[in-house]
């Protein structure tokens, strides 16, 4: 079975909270998560650059120790390490911390104090007021963790879209080289680029003698066959991943790829319209009763029904049809409109590079500019700086800008916002940068009212530029802050700033819903990659498919805009 870098990840990862429920240095714990963060994001497989007999060391923030573990990994499948943590410790406590509202320290503590382990024994825990009574508790929390329980045991998992894209990939690679088999392409919510996915929905044109169902149900990764006919099969991999296959007739290409990326709502939505004209819309084509109008291309489906193509992002009968018939259609932003990126970290805080390696692959990634904006002071799990760490930045991207090397360096800072709302550095040097992006770090379950607030109050501070993940969900794991969302968008408007959306593959904050809220509003947002190594800039293309998912054209996106044009936005947004 083939070891793939997000295999890599998923253990570092499973150690990490191992590691955190025993209470290990959060440094230690920190250096997992990064390792996990840095091989995810690697455009190159770990297992091919261990058979060519690469150096694992050279990577950042990978010693001897991690580097033995990918070894070991890649070559015999299994992690040593991790199968010694999960004898001292429950595995099924990992599962726990999954839970929003569950810390390692809770974890830890129900777990010594009521013997839980898994979330069913704590559903019953709680269900039978027994957590109320555990020291730093509370009838509150265990009203919390029974809420945010249930709606735990009750979520379908779903992937990341960039987790699951590697394995799209292979796939489609693997699927291509079959005798027989000519197009290949992934529908669904994965062509929607919507930030989770459910499954993946592969569509296969073949000449009608090509073994591709049985090739597929017998590709290495798969771990279950669910189903498996002549033109359909479902399996799932080993990573749980559903995948569906079709094989269609070529001329019927166009029809399926519609019907099958979707959505659901917005194919019914084209079915009736076409049933309207009295055509009848299908996955096998558009006809007029006997007669076969359409089909062969997506295109002819949509001028069958008078409408021009909509974009596959679009597809959510969020009024795309209504758009599309008014001839109102946003051009949405490409990766080919974005000048630069303002939201990064080099390792002067928890980046993996220095400063001008981070330049150079943003440069080579067609960038004019990058901001680079470490965390502040307060977070010092993330070496967060202070004001002369900040300076002495400041003073080396001078030194960086003066040497023209093709691309320039923004000072910047992704500064905390603390309870209170206030910034966590002195107005005096966030003065002096190009911009201010703020971002919640903790406390995230403060109640709406006083989250609201706190952001609010963030925003009034003179220097605040933009909002960076603004309701700081991690998908899977942190539910979303809860925030008025509307009054944020609408205070921004007024304040003159700037939201992100944020391109981590974890992340992708704001959804595509607010996204389109703001740029109905007028406010331009940031598409960032945050990004903490060289190789994290590939993930603009996620945060652009959410962007696009909010209708978002060139001119909505602050950074399309050219340094010189930029440099003005920034300077208004400061002095307010
Ligand atoms: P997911 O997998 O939950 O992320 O979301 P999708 O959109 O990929 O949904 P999935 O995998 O259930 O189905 C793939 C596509 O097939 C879906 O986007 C549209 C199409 N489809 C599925 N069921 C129906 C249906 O009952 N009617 C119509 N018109 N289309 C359907
Ligand atoms: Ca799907
Ligand atoms: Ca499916």
């Amino acid at each position: 079975m083939p070891v793939l870098n997000p295999d890599i990840a998923r253990v570092f990862d499973e150690i990490a909270d191992l590691l955190e429920i025993e209470d290990a240095n959060p440094f230690r714990v920190r250096a997992y998560r990064n390792a996990a963060r840095l091989v995810q994001g690697l455009s190159r497989d770990v297992k091919t650059m261990v058979e060519a007999g690469e150096d694992l060391t050279e990577l950042p923030g990978i010693g001897e120790d991690l580097a033995k573990k990918m070894i070991e990994m890649v070559t015999t499948g299994h992690c040593s390490f991790l199968e010694k943590l999960k004898k001292q410790t429950p595995p099924a406590l990992a599962e726990l911390l999954k839970v929003p509202s569950l810390g390692p320290r809770r974890v830890k503590a129900l777990w010594h104090e009521l013997d839980v382990e898994t979330v069913e024994q704590l559903a019953r825990a709680a269900q039978e007021k027994r957590i109320r009574n555990i020291p730093g508790f509370g009838e509150k929390t265990e009203a919390r963790i029974l809420e945010a329980l249930q709606a735990h045991l009750a979520a379908v998992p779903r992937f990341p879209i960039a987790i699951a894209a590697p394995y799209a990939a292979a796939l489609v690679r693997y699927l291509q080289s079959i005798p027989g088999v000519r197009r290949v392409v992934v529908a669904g919510s994965f062509r929607r680029g919507k930030d989770t996915v459910g499954d993946l929905d592969i569509l296969a044109t073949a000449a009608a003698d090509s073994p591709v169902m049985e090739r597929f149900i017998t590709y290495e990764d798969v771990a279950e066959v669910l189903s498996h006919g002549t033109t359909r099969a479902t399996v799932i991999l080993h990573n749980k991943l559903q995948v569906d296959l079709r094989a269609v007739d070529e001329s019927a290409y166009g029809a399926a790829l519609h019907y099958f990326t979707g959505s659901k709502t917005h194919n019914i939505a084209i079915r009736r319209m076409g049933q309207n004209m009295g055509l009848k819309v299908n996955e096998y084509g558009i006809f007029r009763g006997k007669e076969r109008i359409a089909g062969d291309t997506e295109e002819s489906v949509y001028a069958a029904v008078g409408l021009p193509y909509i974009e596959p992002e679009l597809r959510e009968n969020r009024g795309e049809l209504q758009a599309a018939r008014a001839g109102h259609l946003p051009e949405l932003v490409t990766r080919g409109d974005v000048r630069g990126d303002l939201h990064a970290h080099s390792k002067a805080s928890d980046g993996h590079y220095s400063l001008q390696d981070m330049a150079a692959a943003a440069k080579a990634a067609g960038l004019e500019y990058l901001a680079i904006t470490e965390h502040s002071r307060h977070l010092t799990v993330a070496h967060g700086l202070d004001p002369v760490r900040l300076r002495r930045q400041m003073d080396e991207i001078d030194a960086f800008n003066r040497e023209r090397n093709g691309i320039t360096l923004l000072k910047g800072i992704e500064v905390d916002i603390l309870e209170d709302g206030r910034l966590d550095l002195p107005d005096g040097i966030l003065s002096d940068l190009d911009l201010v992006v703020a971002a919640v770090h903790s406390q995230f379950d403060l109640p709406r009212g006083k989250q609201t607030a706190r952001i609010l109050k963030a925003m009034d501070s003179p220097h605040f530029t933009i909002l960076a993940h603004p309701t700081g969900r991690l998908i899977g794991s942190r539910k979303p802050m809860d925030v008025d969302m509307s009054r944020v968008i609408r205070h921004a408007r007024e304040r003159g700033c700037f939201l992100e959306i944020n391109a981590q593959p974890e992340r992708l904050d704001l959804v595509d819903i607010h996204a389109r809220m703001a740029k109905e509003e007028g406010v331009l947002l940031a598409v960032n990659t945050d990004a903490h190594s060289i190789y994290d800039f590939a993930n603009l293309h996620f945060g652009l498919q959410q962007a696009q998912r909010g209708w978002l054209e060139k001119k909505d996106v602050l950074n399309t805009r050219t340094l010189k044009e930029l440099r003005p936005l920034l300077a208004a947004a400061k002095s307010h």
